[in-house]
């Protein structure tokens, strides 16, 4: 069974435009609902694969019973906290399918009262000992980081295989606690050391790790598993040969393509990668383009 954590869900409203900045009239060619929250994307994969799968955190309001319609239409089981008072986001997303790229806009989650955390940190519980355990995203506000220790802290106490794709304090708490794999993105490791994202800096910073990697968008990722810190590019000529639609959610993908490699005995890093890739060549932030995984592999050095 593979748990994974989403304390701050959302649903994405993904909007492709054709811009038109001369004249500023940007006309709207597709209007989808994608699935949004970080871990929560794992779910999708696995429940779409037939792996067991639940899906915790909190989700409240309209938007939170209509999040819950999406992931029933995947078939994801979920044990999430319904609160009266926390409201499942809106991040909006920007397509532009004339130059490509996507930009996001999230909303501020409102708060958590006490009764959520307390019913959240009971369902925690619940988690079988030596779980497979993914913790992705940002906190709600009144979800401290002090809540954020105590749950990495409980999942080690259980024994738990700890993933974290998170930032800031989270990500700092989750190398301290040593927990089994973490992604930052260049970005959030530069934020945090205050180092460019190099590999000599990745191996002092992040080398004492049982396991990591660090995303470097179209670059390929630093990374380091079986003890070594070793490289992935990825060829400039996967962007050239390939329509890119939106790189919103690649993160996400990453660590869904990488717990997908841990059930079926494949090299996480490689799966991690295609899975990143092929998020790019769909618009949905949870969607990927499942025909060209096999040919991405081409595209991906070491
Ligand atoms: O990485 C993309 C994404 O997961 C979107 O789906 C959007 O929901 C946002 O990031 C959520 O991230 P956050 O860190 O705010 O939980």
């Amino acid at each position: 069974m593979v748990y994974t954590i989403t304390l701050n869900t959302a649903i994405d409203e993904v909007i492709v435009a054709k811009t038109n900045i001369k004249h500023s009239h940007n006309q709207i060619i597709e209007k989808t609902q994608s699935v949004g929250g970080k871990a929560i994307k794992t779910n999708v994969l696995l429940s779409k694969y037939g792996y067991d799968n639940i899906a915790l955190g909190f989700v409240g309001g309209d938007v939170g019973k209509s999040y819950q319609q999406l992931l029933k239409g995947y078939n994801v089981k979920t044990e999430f906290v319904n609160s009266n008072s926390y409201k499942t986001r809106v991040s909006t997303i920007i397509v532009d399918c004339q130059f490509g790229g996507s930009t996001m806009f999230v909303e501020q989650a409102q708060g958590l009262v006490n009764d959520d955390i307390k019913q959240f940190f009971t369902k925690v519980e619940t988690i079988e000992d030596k779980a497979l355990v993914l913790v992705a995203g940002s906190l709600p506000t009144n979800f401290k980081i002090e809540h954020f220790e105590k749950l990495l802290k409980t999942l080690k106490q259980k024994k738990c295989k700890i993933i974290c794709d998170v930032s800031g304090e989270q990500l700092k708490a989750a190398i301290k606690m040593q927990v089994d794999f973490i992604k930052p993105n260049e970005h959030e490791f530069e934020d945090l050391f205050n180092l460019p994202a190099t590999y000599q800096n990745v191996q002092t910073k992040l080398g004492h790790l049982p396991a990591f990697a660090v995303s470097l968008g179209s670059k390929g990722c630093i990374y380091k598993d079986n003890g070594n810190v070793k490289r992935i590019t990825i060829s400039p000529l996967f962007a050239k040969e390939n329509k890119i639609k939106s790189t919103t959610g690649c993160g996400d993908l990453f660590i869904a393509g990488y717990i997908l490699a841990i059930l079926s005995n494949q090299r996480p890093i490689i799966k991690a990668t295609t899975y990143s890739m092929a998020k790019t060549l769909a618009f949905g932030s949870e969607q990927i383009d499942e025909q060209s995984l096999e040919k991405l592999k081409k595209y991906i050095g070491e």
